[in-house]
């Protein structure tokens, strides 16, 4: 096989999810062959007998690095690498036929929700056995390998067909192309009740789900039209994947889908709206006239599913979420003695919990849900366990919120994001922060006793490890928290981000804004954001 040489790039290392940088810097030569080399370089044993899944969110350059990236998987000898038609994966999917096909692994490319394009960003991602996101410890490897890189294999080999299913031999590798709607397709016909969500879309319930035009439109054709026979075919919106995403930022919020809630927010709307990022883990829920935060939605899913989805019948093992993610959750846990575990953002904290059987359900602020059934988080699998709930309960979604609060009481909640920092003084900022926070505890701000005051320090109750500084929390008394961090999927600066958190027991009908602005003022002056970026407020609210 031939070895290329090559130089090393410095800045090679993986954030949150995988590499994520503009789509430029992933054209610039040997740099895509020096990453994918770099992972093949750290896996441990023979790779001749293995399996590589290839697949991506559909977005500008996939196709050209997944030719590039074949070829590479052949000229290390991988036994059979699997190629998504239409280079089209979506992330749970790639999950999803990892552990089916039992795979070594797969590598994902996509760059999330963020905005694609020659002037948009790009990524790459290795998702391991277990069909989960490579955990710490192997992408540091992987990084510490792309620092010394002075080859790369590959082999001589025309294009492939990328649209074709089909078989190809090259050397010692089988490259197949593959229908990537199968394996995900039986998954979700192996946990939800397809039959009674056919019948319920039959009775004059109106949904409508925003593929954003990325990678999950094919599947949600599938799954809502094919599958369950929906009658009203425009219930897909944005179903055609596009590399640029029709120019818009592939992210399913209330700013950057505003024209989907637009379209729940009238009296004759849909009755029920999901929408989903670019990759398709992240998704968002919408009910008409209502929008669902991502940690009511974990909560809401975690109360209902044992008795609305069949896979989920036997009861929940534990619930997992984020630090930053609301408490929600906790409360529904607590109510069914089962454990809640607070884990680092970056679903890959989730994978030793899910692995171990600790938890069954698990969730992020940052809209995302999903379930031991795979290793990612699952956009479609959310908008069906809603479906699933609204067909059982035959309650709206906003009764379905509001008779969750009424029981659970009701955690307010917002991040605000300040992006496009200036990266040296958002760091010092954290780190001011941190110097402070001994002196906060027993303090009182703002009428608010602190409770805790410090950097999370996760140990994780698998394998032992710690990871430190995942986020500092300021906890108070009565049950509110603000949470900080710096963001780490970013590609221009640094983005803060703050979770603001209030809890409720007794419903009352307060402004979210109204309810949250004395947690926003302190950490405002606690941070001086103001003085070091001249910043009244964030330039994003979710
Ligand atoms: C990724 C991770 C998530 C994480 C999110 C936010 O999501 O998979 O676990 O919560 O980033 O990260 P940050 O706050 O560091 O930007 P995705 O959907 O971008 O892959």
């Amino acid at each position: 096989m031939p070895a290329i040489p090559t130089n090393p790039f410095q800045d090679q290392r993986p954030g949150t999810s995988g590499l994520r940088k503009k789509t430029r810097e992933f054209q610039q030569p040997r740099y895509v062959e020096n990453f994918v080399q770099s992972i093949f370089d750290v896996l441990e044993g023979d790779v001749r007998e293995k399996t590589l899944v290839i697949g991506g969110d559909g977005r500008y350059y996939n196709r050209t690095a997944i030719q590039t990236i074949w070829r590479i998987a052949a000229g290390n000898g991988f036994g059979t690498i699997l190629v998504a038609r239409g280079c089209i994966l979506s992330t749970p999917a790639m999950s999803a036929v990892i552990r089916k096909r039992s795979a070594l692994g797969g590598l994902i490319l996509s760059a999330s929700h963020n905005p694609g394009g020659e002037d948009g960003d790009f990524g790459i991602k290795y998702n391991t056995h277990n069909g989960g996101p490579a955990p710490e410890a192997f992408t540091e490897k992987i990084y510490q390998r792309t620092l010394t890189i002075d080859r790369y294999l590959t082999v001589e080999h025309p294009d492939l067909d990328l649209d074709k299913e089909g078989a190809v031999t090259v050397g010692d590798s089988k490259i197949i192309i593959f229908d990537p709607l199968e394996d995900y397709t039986a998954l979700m016909q192996s946990l939800f009740d397809f039959d009674a969500l056919s019948e319920y879309l039959k009775t004059g319930f109106r949904m409508t789900f925003d593929a954003m035009h990325g990678s999950t439109g094919p599947y949600a054709h599938h799954i809502f039209e094919r599958s369950l026979g929906a009658a009203d075919s425009s219930i897909v919106m944005r179903g055609n994947p596009l590399e640029d995403f029709g120019g818009g930022h592939p992210d399913p919020n209330l700013v950057y889908a505003a024209d989907f809630v637009a379209k729940l927010n009238t009296p004759d709307g849909p009755d029920f709206g999901a929408a989903c990022d670019a990759d398709g883990d992240r998704n968002m829920i919408l009910g008409r006239n209502f929008f669902v935060s991502p940690g009511d939605s974990l909560a809401m899913i975690a109360e209902h599913v044992p008795d609305c989805v069949p896979g989920y019948r036997r009861g929940l093992m534990g619930v997992a979420r984020s630090l930053p993610t609301s408490t929600a959750v906790d409360r529904v846990a607590a109510a069914a003695g089962i454990k809640c575990y607070e884990t680092p953002t970056g679903w890959k904290y989730f994978g030793n919990l899910l692995d171990a059987g600790l938890c069954t359900l698990c969730g992020e602020e940052s809209f995302g849900t999903g379930s031991s059934h795979m290793r990612e988080k699952d956009g479609l699998w959310a908008a069906l366990c809603w479906l699933s709930i609204l067909a059982h309960t035959r309650k709206s979604v906003s009764d379905v919120a509001h008779d969750h609060w009424k029981k659970f009481g009701r955690s307010y909640f917002q991040r605000h994001d300040y992006e496009g920092l200036d990266s040296a003084a958002a760091a010092k900022m954290i780190e001011d922060l941190r110097a402070k926070l001994p002196s906060l505890r027993d303090q009182t701000l703002s009428g608010m006793l602190v409770a805790v005051a410090d950097d999370y320090c996760y140990r994780d109750p698998v394998d032992q490890s710690d990871t430190e500084n995942s986020g500092i929390r300021i906890v108070f008394t009565e049950g509110s928290r603000i949470v900080c961090r710096l963001s780490g999927t970013g590609t221009e600066g640094a983005t803060l981000r703050l979770y603001l958190e209030r809890y409720q027991k007794d419903l009352s009908d307060d402004d979210l804004g109204l309810a949250l602005s004395p947690l926003s003022q302190v950490a405002h002056d606690l941070m001086e954001i103001k003085r070091r970026f001249g910043l009244d407020g964030p330039t994003l609210v979710t």
